[in-house]
């Protein structure tokens, strides 16, 4: 059992000075909690901020890339490299390459993470339609396998997309839809916008024109240029959820950043409708105007915390800034027992000093990073062989 003495809590809303109890997920919070049980780890917590930990939705834990030929797939997750950046949660996805990434390798390595300490979750399908399964179906897939929470990430309205026809779109949400009920689960369609004219036409088509609701799709990098990040309003009105994506730091335009469009979209009362993703190990590839690849860079999840406190930076409290990447991402993924701190939630924890740095991370009641020193390592991070525990 784990006892955090005297933190300041943000769950996310401000609760004050109060003690944390941890037998596996959260048993108690007030304050002053006197606990007289054997072996009771108690961490002095005063100074420090505590936090739910960070929920990114959207990354490529296997690696993704490949726009510029063989040399440009990108490497996979680390689980060190999210345990330094805070996140305790993590949905896996495929990209561009549907043939060289498969399901089966992101079932694995998010079974990995789950392994070494964090929680994981993933999407099946990748950019292309017809959807790439598991089972051989979007529904069953969510019906038998647990980590499977939706679809994603399908592309439109990019050059690399499988210009799906609307028909298309619509089956593949219902699927999706269906196997979330018939589940528990959200079975939400994570859609990868490109920079096409179309932007986000065809989801608009689909909701105005079939009884799938807005609240099924969590359109992806709406931040990756001014035209789609100004229509997203319409969405945004119509109840839609919209999710920016951090690693975007080539984007020279303030308002693109996902910090600044986040106020923006606070002052326009969509607090709960906005999440961050990384995009994590995904390719941030760069086509000049005729589609010729013209180089690439990496997403990094280490950008997921960092939109967040720049927020902060530059006069977002707190108690709001942490929602993109806390309780409203566990809301729309229908993650029940994460996104925040309350008695019977999972406890993912996240201390931070008084400049905001990460200091302490706490997964599932386990402690991975300790005053800054990380205490659990990654399969092949600690020595040279791994030993069984
Ligand atoms: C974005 C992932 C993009 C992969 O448009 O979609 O390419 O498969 O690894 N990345 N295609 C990056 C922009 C938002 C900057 C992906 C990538
Ligand atoms: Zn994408």
């Amino acid at each position: 059992m784990i006892l955090l003495k005297n933190a300041t809590v943000y769950t996310p809303e401000p609760a004050g000075r109060k003690d944390i109890l941890i037998a596996g997920c959260i048993v108690a919070i007030d304050s002053d909690l006197v606990v007289h049980v054997p072996n009771l780890n108690v961490i002095d917590c005063t100074g420090k901020i505590a936090v739910p930990g960070f929920i990114d939705n959207h990354v490529h834990i296997v690696g993704g890339g490949g726009e510029g030929g063989f040399r440009t797939r990108t490497f996979e997750i680390s689980f060190s490299d999210l345990v330094r950046a805070g996140i305790t949660t993590v949905v896996g996805c495929l990209g561009t390459d549907g043939v060289s990434r498969s399901l089966e390798a992101l079932y694995a390595k998010a079974k990995a993470l789950e392994e070494e300490g964090v929680s994981s979750y993933i999407y099946v399908g990748s950019y292309r339609v017809p959807v790439v399964t598991l089972t051989g179906s979007v529904i069953r897939d969510l019906v038998l396998i647990d980590k499977v929470i939706g679809v994603g990430e399908i592309a439109i309205s990019d050059h690399r997309s499988s210009q799906p026809t609307l028909e298309e779109l619509k089956r593949l949400a219902a699927d999706a839809r269906i196997g979330g009920m018939l589940s528990g689960k959200a079975g939400l369609v994570n859609v990868h916008v490109g920079d096409g004219a179309g932007m986000l036409q065809p989801l608009l088509e689909i909701v105005k024109g079939t009884e799938i609701p807005v609240t099924q799709f969590l359109p992806t990098h709406i931040n990756r240029n001014s035209r789609l990040l100004n229509s997203s309003i319409e969405w945004l009105s119509m109840g839609g959820f919209i999710d920016l994506t951090t690693s975007v730091s080539d984007l020279l335009d303030d308002e693109l950043l996902p910090w600044r469009a986040f106020q923006e979209f606070l002052a326009e009362g969509f607090e709960s409708q906005v999440t961050f993703s990384s995009d994590g190990q995904g390719s941030l590839p760069r086509f000049d105007e005729k589609g010729n690849f013209v180089g690439l860079g990496i997403g990094k999840v280490s950008t997921l915390y960092e939109q967040v406190r720049l927020a902060v930076e530059h006069g977002t409290p707190l108690e709001k800034a942490l929602l993109p990447i806390t309780k409203n991402v566990a809301t729309i993924l229908k993650l029940r027992s994460k996104g925040s701190i309350r008695v019977g939630m999972d406890a993912d924890i996240v201390l931070l000093d008084q400049d905001l740095n990460i200091d302490t991370v706490i997964c599932g009641g386990k402690i991975l990073m300790l005053n800054k020193e990380q205490l659990v390592k990654g399969t092949f991070e600690s020595e040279s062989s791994y030993n069984c525990p």
